[in-house]
C-alpha cells in the first residue's frame, strides 16, 4: 500500500479562558488534521499542533511521503527528516525542555505515523490497539483536568463552566467534570496562584474526593526550594507532583528531598533527555505523549525504556480533539506499564470535534474504539467549519502570555515565579 497524497488542514476551535503558569488560553485552539491517502483507497487520520512553524514543517514534509509504503515507518521518518533539512523547531506547545533536530522530526513525523496505523488497521479490519500488541485494558482511564479559569473571556458572555479562582471554585469544577464524565482521578493545573492557595485547593479536593488520586502541575513555576516545601506539605495527599521546577537540574534538586514522586512533561520530552534525567534521578514518572515522542511505535519504545529503568509512565495532553484522543487511547490500551489515568483536555473542547461521533467517557474511562484502524470517522462538514474558523480566528501561534498581556498589561512571564 503506497501513499498517493497527503492532505493537511489547519483548524481552530473555541477554548475557555483556562489559566496556567504563562498566561491564559486564547479564545481559539489551533490544531492540524492530516489525511494520508493510499493507492488501496484507504485513508488514515492524524492530528497534531497548529502553530504556524509546526504547520509549515508538516506542510513541507507531506509531499515528500508520496510513493512510500505505509508499512515503512523508518522510510517515512527518514523522508520527514530530509524534508526538514536539519532544523530544530522553536514552537514549544507549552513545553520547556530543549528542542532538538531529532525531537522536531518526531513531532512532525507523529501525525503521519498515526495515520499509517489507521490505514493498516483498516486494511486488516482490526483496531490499532491490536496492531500495537493487543489491549491490556478495554477502557483507558482519564483524569479530570481542572484549571483555574475566569467565568468567560473578557468582553464575552460567561461560558458554561463558570469561574474557578479559589478552592471552592476548583472543587465545584471537579464536581462538574466528574459528574459529567465519571473521572476517578483529578489533576489541577497550577502555577497560577501563590503556592499556598494551590495547596489549599488540593486539600479542599482531598476533602471533597477522599478516594480520587490527585495531582498538581504548576508547570515549573516554583523554585526548587518552593517545590520541596510543597512536596512535603502534600506528602500523602498527591499521587505525584508534576513539574514543580524548571529543567532536569531543578527537578533533580526537588526529587532528592521529595517524599512524593515527581512527574514531567517538561524536562524530559525527547529520547536525548532520558539518560541525563535517569542519571540525575530527576523524575519518577514520565508523561508520554505520542504527539512529541514521535508517534505510537516510538511511544512504545519510551514505555520500554521507562520499564527498564523503573520509571513510571503516565500520559500528557494539550488541547486536542477526537483523532488525538483515539490515538492516545489505542496507545494507552496497548501499554501495560502505563498505569496512571491519562490526562486529557477533551472535555473542554469536545463540542467542537471534527468526528461524526464525538467520543464519550464511561465511568471516567474511554472504551477503546473497536472499529478498524483508529475506529473514528472524520465529519467533512465539521472539518470544513473548523477550517473556516482557522481562517477567520486571526491567530496562527498559541500565545498564552501575549493574550494575558492584552488583559493585564503588567503581566510578566517568569519561571520560576515563586
Ligand atoms: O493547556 O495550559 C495548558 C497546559 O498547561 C498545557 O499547555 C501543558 O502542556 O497540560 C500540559 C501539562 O501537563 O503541562
Ligand atoms: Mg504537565
Amino acid at each position: 500500500m503506497r501513499i498517493t497524497d497527503v492532505v493537511v488542514t489547519p483548524i481552530a476551535f473555541p477554548d475557555p479562558p483556562l489559566l496556567n503558569s504563562v498566561g491564559v488560553h486564547e479564545p481559539w485552539v489551533l490544531r492540524t488534521v492530516v489525511e494520508v491517502r493510499t493507492d488501496a483507497g484507504l485513508t488514515g487520520l492524524g492530528e497534531t499542533y497548529g502553530d504556524i512553524g509546526h504547520l509549515n514543517r508538516v506542510r513541507a514534509a507531506a509531499p515528500a511521503l508520496t510513493g512510500l509504503d505505509v508499512h515503512d515507518l523508518n522510510g517515512i521518518r527518514a523522508r520527514v527528516s530530509t524534508a526538514l533539512g536539519g532544523q530544530a523547531g522553536s514552537d514549544r506547545h507549552g513545553l520547556t525542555g530543549q528542542l532538538t533536530v531529532e525531537s522536531t522530526v518526531d513531532r512532525v513525523f507523529s501525525p503521519f505515523e498515526v495515520a499509517t496505523w489507521d490505514i493498516r488497521g483498516k486494511a486488516l479490519d482490526r483496531p490499532v490497539v491490536d496492531l500495537l500488541g493487543g489491549a491490556v485494558r478495554d477502557a483507558v482511564p482519564y483524569s479530570a483536568y481542572l484549571f483555574y479559569k475566569w467565568a468567560g473571556h473578557p468582553g464575552a458572555e460567561p461560558d458554561e463552566w463558570g469561574a474557578a479562582l479559589d478552592a471552592d471554585g476548583v472543587v465545584a469544577q471537579a464536581r462538574e467534570l466528574t459528574g459529567r464524565h465519571g473521572f476517578r482521578s483529578i489533576k489541577l493545573k497550577g502555577g497560577v496562584l501563590p503556592p499556598d492557595e494551590e495547596v489549599a485547593a488540593i486539600r479542599a479536593l482531598r476533602e471533597a474526593f477522599p478516594d480520587h488520586p490527585l495531582r498538581l502541575d504548576p508547570n515549573a513555576a516554583w523554585s526548587p526550594t518552593t517545590g520541596l516545601k510543597v512536596a512535603h506539605e502534600l506528602d500523602g495527599v498527591l499521587e505525584y507532583l508534576e513539574d514543580p521546577s524548571p529543567e532536569i537540574e531543578g527537578m533533580a534538586e526537588v526529587a532528592a528531598g521529595s517524599p512524593l514522586p515527581l512527574a514531567t512533561n517538561m524536562c524530559t520530552i525527547a529520547f536525548e533527555h532520558l539518560a541525563p534525567s535517569v542519571a540525575a534521578g530527576a523524575v519518577q514518572v514520565v508523561l508520554s505523549d505520542h504527539h512529541y515522542w514521535g508517534g505510537l511505535a516510538r511511544s512504545k519504545e519510551l514505555a520500554a525504556i521507562c520499564r527498564t529503568f523503573g520509571v513510571g509512565l503516565s500520559m500528557h495532553s494539550n488541547s486536542h480533539l477526537g483523532i488525538s484522543l483515539a490515538a492516545m487511547t489505542h496507545l494507552a490500551a496497548a501499554t501495560p506499564n502505563l498505569d496512571y489515568a491519562c490526562d486529557t483536555h477533551y472535555p473542554w473542547n469536545s463540542a467542537w470535534d471534527v468526528l461524526t461521533e464525538p467520543l464519550s467517557f464511561v465511568d471516567g474511562a474511554l472504551p477503546v474504539p473497536t472499529g478498524p484502524g483508529l475506529g473514528v470517522e472524520l465529519d467533512r462538514d465539521k472539518l470544513a467549519a473548523r477550517a473556516e474558523d482557522y481562517r477567520r480566528c486571526g491567530i496562527v501561534q498559541r500565545d498564552d502570555t501575549g493574550y494575558m498581556r492584552t488583559i493585564d498589561p503588567g503581566y510578566e512571564r517568569r519561571r520560576p515565579r515563586w
